[in-house]
């Protein structure tokens, strides 16, 4: 499982450009992952949702890219997702891992008391964040620092951790050296004049 170049995307990220292209050029570059994230403002949603999501799919698929569904476990299965991921405020975990017992399960963990309160052991992965301010997401919550990516490695030395939140080419390193395996990146990537040298620089 190679999370360490994670893009997350939907359409309401890609400002009008098509986010099958910007999925495809991100996926030649480099990207080990991604994830659709087709939520907030200006989404898409039902059969709009469900035909985009193929799309984006099958681009994973040919490139070898792991393929991600945030929060919907119906498109995740029609889809043949890799993996879903969820947040705090999403379906609880034993019950996802009853729907899946062989996907890749990701949860978002944002401060202490989110950890002590999720089974973690019944996630593959965690994401971590916001790690710095970020403006892409509307209800995001406080900025973490890297230094909760330390603090959640310790407490648990097997499990993959993917930052998120306001990573930039510029601030992945720190993000790495603080002990992730990944950084997971939406504007980075969206709003890169060249997604190539964006995904390369990461
Ligand atoms: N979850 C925590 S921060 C965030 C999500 C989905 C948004 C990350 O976007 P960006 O543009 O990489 O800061
Ligand atoms: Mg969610």
């Amino acid at each position: 499982m190679n999370l360490r170049k994670y893009f997350i995307m939907g359409s309401q990220n890609c400002n009008r450009r098509d986010p099958a292209d910007i999925l495809n050029e991100a996926a030649n570059a480099g990207i080990t992952a991604f994830q659709f994230r087709e939520k907030g403002k200006g989404s898409l949603s039902g059969q709009d949702k469900r035909k985009l999501g193929y799309k984006l799919r099958d681009i994973c698929t040919r490139h070898h890219v792991l393929f991600f569904v945030n929060d919907d476990i119906e498109l995740a299965e029609a889809l043949d997702a890799d993996g879903v991921h969820v947040g705090q405020d999403d379906m609880p975990l034993e019950k996802l891992r009853e729907i899946f017992p062989d996907k890749i399960i990701g949860l978002s963990v944002s401060k202490q008391n989110e950890a002590d309160n999720s089974p973690i052991q019944l996630a593959d992965y965690l994401g971590a964040g916001p790690v710095f301010a970020t403006s892409t997401k509307d209800d995001a919550k406080q900025a973490v620092s890297p230094d909760w990516i330390t603090t959640l490695k310790r407490h648990y030395p097997g499990m993959p951790i993917v930052g998120i939140g306001g990573i930039t080419d510029r601030n992945a390193a720190t993000v790495m050296n603080a002990g992730a395996d990944g950084v997971a990146v939406i504007s980075a990537i969206t709003k890169a004049d060249d997604i190539k040298a964006a995904v390369e620089n990461l």
